[in-house]
Formats: structure tokens, sequence, C-alpha cells
């Protein structure tokens, strides 16, 4: 949920001097309740923003349920803390965003969805098909779209695959900086660069400069980000945000979980 009268995108562009975090949540890997106490801890520990998403085949209905249950536990936080004379309201204002694998992955509960052009894909399901299904749901469900270009990065994982993506290298910094320029001349406003859900390696840090670079936009990066060490890499590369999913999926309950964000998102404070 977010504060009134503020929106997703003036939450995410918000300018700050240190890197921040988000927890990205698979409705496919647990069932709506479990996923709403993860994302409790994750706010506990410093998470800035909860993406909800991954899988390309989950149906509606269990985003939903998702975003519903994540949504509702954010707003008890919020209620206990008003009641508290110690408590911070705000803390518990974290946008609900949906990253999508298609247009069958909607809600209408969540604030926001990363609108996203796959721009290094061959398929043009990816480059505007998808979009053009999910365009006429957001708008009647009132949906704020962010405008972001998606890169896929080597080793890409599933989603390179499926999203047929032309794999950008961590040598092709020139090419990065072109996809950075093109989505900004776009007016797209974020800028993701994947590496795919648990891989092997993270994006090169020289990727994450030279998309930096540019200016104009907002900087997320995921994919293969596991521990402090890597999360300071993206971040001292210039990512405004770091994103991390694997990570809280694979945590064997939620005092590991506590552990294992509190260490990647105290590194993007140091
Ligand atoms: C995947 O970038 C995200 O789309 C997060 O990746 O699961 O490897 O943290 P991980």
């Amino acid at each position: 949920m977010l504060s009134d009268e503020e929106t997703a995108l003036s939450y995410i562009s918000n300018k700050s001097d240190k890197t921040r975090h988000i927890t990205l949540i698979d409705p496919a890997k647990q069932d709506p309740e479990i996923a709403a106490n993860r994302a409790m801890v994750a706010v506990e520990c410093g998470s800035k923003m909860i993406f909800v998403g991954g899988s390309t085949d989950t149906p509606d209905e269990i985003v939903h349920a998702t975003c519903v249950a994540i949504q509702e536990s954010l707003e008890l936080r919020v209620f206990a803390a008003s009641q508290d004379p110690t408590g911070d309201e705000e803390s518990w204002k974290i946008p609900v965003v949906l990253f999508p694998g298609g247009a069958h992955a909607l809600s209408p509960a969540a604030d926001a969805i990363t609108f996203m052009m796959l721009m290094n894909s061959n398929s043009r399901k990816f480059l505007v098909g998808e979009q053009l299904r999910g365009a006429p749901y957001l708008q009647k469900f009132g949906v704020e779209a962010l405008p972001t270009g998606y890169l896929v990065c080597a080793p890409g994982g599933r989603v390179g695959e499926v999203g047929d993506a032309d794999l950008i290298q961590p040598d092709d910094s020139e090419l990065v900086f072109s996809y950075a320029l093109t989505a900004a001349m776009y007016g797209f406003k974020v800028l993701y660069l994947e590496a795919g859900s648990g891989a092997e390696t993270q994006v090169d840090p020289s990727l994450i400069k030279s998309a930096a670079k540019c200016g104009d936009l907002v900087l997320l990066v995921g994919g293969g980000i596991r521990t402090a060490e890597q999360a300071k890499i993206a971040a001292d590369a210039g990512a405004d945000w770091i994103v991390t999913g694997t990570l809280t999926e694979n945590a064997e309950n939620l005092d590991d979980l506590r552990n294992k964000l509190t260490a990647v998102i105290s590194a993007l404070n140091s």
C-alpha cells in the first residue's frame, strides 16, 4: 500500500543516496499467507518494495490472492503502528507491484505494475503483444503502469529462454548504453537489468555502470544476488534498486530469512 496521494512512480523515482531493496515474491512458490509473512519480515528488515510475480504460468487467481494477503498484512501493520506511540506508520506504506510474466498474471489489488517491454526479445509477444492484452485490464482496474524497459543479460535463465532474448553479454557495455538511451527516448522511466532468477552469476557491474550513465532512468538490477558482497557490487556499480527473489524462497524459515535479508540490505546502506 502507498501513502495517500503518492504514486508508485514518485515512490520508485525518489532519489535516495542509498540503493534500496525489493523483495520479489513468486505466488507460485508458497500459499498467500506464507507469502504475506515473508513480505512482512522483508519490510521489517528494510526492504522498500514488494514485487509479486516471476513464473510464467501462474493463474491470476493465485496472483490476486497473494497481492490481497500482502496488502491486508501491510494495512494491519500500519494500523498497529498508528496505535503505538513509538510506531512508524510510514515504514509500512510499501507498494505492492506486479512483476508479470504476461497478461495473465494481473491483480486489481496491486498498487502498480512494471509495464515492461522485453527490449532484447526477438518475439513480438514480449515486445508489445502481452502488453496489448493487459493494458485494457489495467486501465479498468486503475493499476498504475510503471513504464519499464526490461533487458535480459547472460546467463538469462528461464526468462531468457521463454522470452526469446538475445542475451546481453558481459562485454556489451555500449549496447546496454544504447538500450538505456532508447528506453529513455521512448519515455520509459525504469530500466531493469535481469540476469535470470537463480542465476549463477549476477549482472556484470560494467553493464550496470554503463546503463547508469544514461541518468534519466531508475535502474533496477536483479538475478543471482544472494549475498551481501553481491548486493554491494550491484549498488556500487550504480543500481538504484536491487531485487532478490530466490534468497527468500530458499530461506529455511522466517528467522533464516531475517538473517539473510538483513545481511544483504545492510550492505546497501554501508
Ligand atoms: C528475477 O531478478 C529477479 O526476476 C530475482 O532473481 O531469484 O535470482 O533473486 P533471484
